[in-house]
């Protein structure tokens, strides 16, 4: 039986990406006083690296690479993507990110069948708590038994670190959930871990290989999909 649901968040929970993360990345280079412009197609092609801090030491190796000579780069990079969290939050404490549909009814309908809940995602975990109690009230971090994420594993999706740090704190079986996500990484990321996943497309995602899912859903909107994720748990 489903003993726990595995919840991806950047893409899966909300759709963080383009008009949250991206435009918190723009206003740190901007404090910053560079000239990066992270537009939305570019944007796109920066996502196959997971993680903030990852993701601009990817964009200096390939399109400001003089930097790369810079003292202290890393702690650099830190400082800026320290910045970027801030303004990330901002926007989502403006109310700027909501929740994807059906989001807070499939939540719901599994706490009410007593299946846990978990998080597991490579962004920092002030963005998922922030979130979290924007969207769904201050007690809401406490509906989750686990919540994995950021640096707590030094190997970030598609690596299957993440997921098994969850399953070890959830102290469950990979066979006994469901991962849901919206992200070939993600994927590759559960699937790696042994655990059974369901896609939710999301803009950036849409033309990624996702063949070895279970289930890939538009969203999860329609009830039909609770059934339709219960009934994973029964044919294993
Ligand atoms: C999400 C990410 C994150 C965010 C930025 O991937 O890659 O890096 O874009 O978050 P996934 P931070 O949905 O597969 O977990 O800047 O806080 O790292
Ligand atoms: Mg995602």
């Amino acid at each position: 039986a489903l003993s726990a649901v595995l919840f991806d968040v950047d893409g899966t929970l909300a759709d963080t990406e383009r008009d949250g993360h991206r435009i918190a990345f723009n206003q740190a280079f901007n404090e910053f006083q560079l000239d990066w412009e992270w537009d939305v197609d570019l944007y796109g092609v920066l996502l196959q690296i997971t993680g903030g801090k990852e993701r601009i030491r990817f964009y200096i190796e390939n399109y400001a690479p003089s930097l790369l000579s810079k003292n202290n780069l890393d702690e650099w990079i830190a400082q800026i993507h320290k910045t970027k969290t801030n303004y990330f939050l901002n926007l989502l404490k403006e109310g700027k990110i909501p929740l994807r549909p059906g989001i807070k009814r499939l939540l719901d309908e599994l706490r009410k069948n007593n299946i846990k809940i978990a998080i597991a995602t490579t962004t920092t975990y002030e963005n998922v708590s922030t979130l979290l109690q924007c969207t769904l009230g201050d007690s809401a971090l406490e509906w989750f038994d686990v919540i994995g994420a950021g640096d707590i594993v030094s190997k970030k999706k598609p690596a299957p670190d993440i997921y098994e740090w969850v399953l070890n704190q959830l102290n469950l079986p990979a066979e006994a959930c469901i991962a849901i996500e919206d992200s070939e990484n993600g994927l590759k990321s559960a699937t790696a871990a042994g655990i059974k996943t369901i896609i939710t497309i999301s803009e950036y995602t849409r033309e990624q290989n996702f063949s070895y899912a279970a289930l890939v859903l538009e969203d999860l909107e329609s009830t039909d999909h609770t059934h339709q994720i219960a009934a994973q748990s029964f044919d294993k």
